[in-house]
């Protein structure tokens, strides 16, 4: 499975290329299935209609679990690192891992959730989260995990889209010196519910838990301990995985749907070959497993390739900016895959931090969620990887399941904050906006997929129109990424960001229409526009601005708007800057002219570029000169 030289990368590459099915069905040959597969690939990109290995059966945890059982049973699979660093490591071998996932199994079982069923998970990063999704996979139910810092309007929303009648979550999680209460978080949320039968509940915190009859369910309790095993509900190639939540550039998140046969083929032979993963090293992802990242490459690509997965509950700047280097040291981490907004806040401790760290066990380093600079990527190269780890800059998304672009770490050559080369079996291509193809190099366009690869979005649940319009209907016969691209002469691709109105925040996206209608929900708002700007750490911060009648907007009401945020969908999408106007740029036939606010919230007030199709061009200057720095 794994290519190993630039040489064998490129003839791999025109393999995949010139007969995709045969190339796939190889790899795929290397897992355990119930039953073989009868097609290995049936698609079109105007229904859309996609379907990888139709007619296979098979269960992603026997993938992930039963199948190391013969030969590496006491291999570490997961290696859990606390929040508070004075509290013990947790490690489970793959017997362990195999045998926890099964009694969560059971447990789930014995009281009615079935196979089809959605189950929510919102916990915090605990091993029990990883046993929670596998545990559903095992018994064929779909899980939905949502973010632990999300809002309990958030569980409300996703929990209804799901149609989800189960919740597994944890009495609170730890997240620096903060304890965030998610039961209670979740009881807020099912005030207004009434479609969920049971709510598992994990002790990890210890604080005071309410608990309803009937309803709430410890996990501690209802857990058998003495049941070992638990049989692998048989799943179709093309049975649903899992749902997670994503944003989009309109209304509320959307359900990109993954199912079994090609999630698990794509993310194992991405994860071994972009981080060229060798037995018994030490792979740790900082990524929240709320995020694809953390579905893909902390639990089910890592698992399926009998890694060792490092899991940490906390973050990077507690108690110090020292703790990612001291959790490397304490493991012998080998790998590191992070978020290039961690390594610019942690650079912004300066290399104080770094001093008596050892790292001497880094071997590969990574990236993911957003465009790393230059000067980041020189930072961690320097002085993380001490000149001597190749940097894989990984690109993909939620919809893509795995990683699309990247170097192969030391087998594929880097350059800084370009991601490089198509995976094998992904044929990227640049459109303008008339929706040609840019061909030649250099190039610069619009990102779009011609082909499906194994792990690509089927739906968006419930509303596959949705999905049609969202990916397919932009470029006819394309998968349109949002993302916008260069290509250089070498053909190595560069993303720019988003061209759509999706934000990058911290590597968290946020739609700008999800964050207005969440400020709009104030009782003192009567309209409002968000864009983004560049922001040092958090790549892109939130400007929002804001019509309120009592023009004078104040740090009272900017208190009472975030709040309101923080209560529709959670911190993190809390506008970084509010200012607060009379009026919005708008055209005559009412739309916001989001460019040129995107303008002046930049900083760039005197590019304006036309605005002469504006209703009142009087309001531009207002906001102009009552522009945030
Ligand atoms: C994995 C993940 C997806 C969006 C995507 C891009 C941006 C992700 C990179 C990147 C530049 C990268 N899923 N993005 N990786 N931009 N270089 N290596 O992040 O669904 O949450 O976000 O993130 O804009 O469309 S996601």
């Amino acid at each position: 499975m794994k290519i190993t030289s630039l040489e064998e990368y490129q003839k791999t590459y025109k393999r995949s290329i010139e007969d995709p099915e045969g190339f796939w069905a190889e790899i795929a040959s290397q897992f355990t299935w119930k039953k073989k597969w009868n097609k290995v690939l049936d698609w079109n990109f105007t229904e859309p209609r996609v379907k990888w290995f139709e007619g296979g059966q098979l269960n992603i945890t026997e993938n992930c679990l039963d199948r190391h059982l013969a030969d590496k049973p006491d291999r570490t699979a997961l290696i859990w690192e606390p929040n508070d660093p004075a509290e013990s490591t947790r490690r489970y071998t793959y017997k362990q891992l195999y045998q926890e996932v099964c009694r969560t199994a059971e447990m789930l079982a014995a009281h009615g959730v079935k196979k089809g069923d959605r189950v929510c998970i919102y916990m915090g990063m605990i091993p029990e989260l990883a046993m929670a999704a596998l545990a559903c996979a095992r018994i064929g139910a779909v899980h939905s995990v949502i973010f632990g810092g999300f809002s309990a309007q958030s569980i409300v929303d996703r929990v209804q889209d799901a149609r989800a009648e189960y919740i597994i979550t944890c009495d609170g999680a730890n997240r620096g010196a903060k304890e965030i209460s998610l039961k209670s978080i979740v009881d807020d949320a099912l005030e207004d519910l009434d479609i969920i039968k049971h709510v598992f509940v994990h002790r990890h915190t210890g604080s005071e838990t309410r608990m309803i009859p009937g309803r709430d369910i410890w996990w501690h309790e209802a857990r058998n301990e003495s049941i070992n095993d638990y049989p692998a509900e048989i799943m179709d190639s093309e049975d649903l995985l899992f749902i997670l939540y994503t944003s989009g550039s309109t209304g509320k998140p959307k359900g990109a749907v993954h199912t079994c046969g090609g999630y698990m083929v794509y993310t194992t032979y991405t994860f071994i070959n972009v981080f060229q993963y060798q037995p018994d090293e030490i792979f740790f992802c900082t990524a929240d497993i709320g995020w694809v990242t953390g579905h893909s490459y902390i639990v089910y690509g890592p698992l399926c390739a009998g890694a060792t997965s490092l899991m940490f509950e906390g973050i990077p700047t507690w108690p110090d900016a020292g703790r990612f280097w001291d959790i490397v040291d304490k493991h012998k981490v080998n790998i590191l895959y992070t978020a290039p907004t961690a390594i610019r806040s942690l650079m912004s401790y300066g290399l104080q931090p770094l001093e008596g760290k050892d790292l001497g066990s880094l071997k590969v380093l990574g990236t993911v969620g957003e465009p790393i600079n230059e000067e980041a990527w020189f930072w961690y190269h320097d002085h993380v990887g001490k000149n001597r780890c190749p940097i894989v800059d990984t690109w993909w998304q939620t919809e893509t399941g795995g990683i699309l672009i990247s170097n192969l770490a030391g087998v594929t050559s880097a350059r800084p904050s370009y991601a490089t080369l198509p995976m094998p079996g992904v044929q990227p291509v640049l459109v303008d906006e008339k929706g040609n193809e840019v061909l030649g190099n250099p190039a610069a366009g619009n990102l779009c997929i011609k082909a499906p690869w194994p792990s690509i979005i089927r739906t968006t649940y419930r509303d596959h129109e949705r999905c049609r319009l969202t990916y397919f209907h932009s470029y006819p016969g394309l998968y349109f990424t949002g993302d916008g691209a260069l290509r250089d002469e070498d053909g190595n691709y560069r993303i720019t960001g988003r061209v759509d109105d999706v934000l990058n925040v911290s590597g968290h996206r946020i739609g700008t229409a999800e964050v207005e209608n969440a400020i709009n929900e104030h009782e003192g708002v009567v309209e409002s526009a968000v864009v983004g700007f560049p922001h040092d750490i958090k790549g892109q911060g939130i400007y929002a601005f804001v019509i309120c009648p009592e023009k004078e907007g104040n740090d009272q009401l900017r208190k009472a708007i975030n709040a309101t945020v923080d209560l529709v969908i959670g911190p993190i999408a809390r506008p970084d800057r509010i200012q607060f106007v009379t009026g919005l740029p708008k055209t005559r036939s009412g739309k916001i002219m989001r460019r040129i606010l995107r303008k002046i919230a930049e900083g760039e007030m005197h590019q304006l570029g036309d605005t002469t199709t504006l209703l009142d061009p009087n309001v531009v200057e207002e906001i102009k000169k009552g522009r945030i720095e």
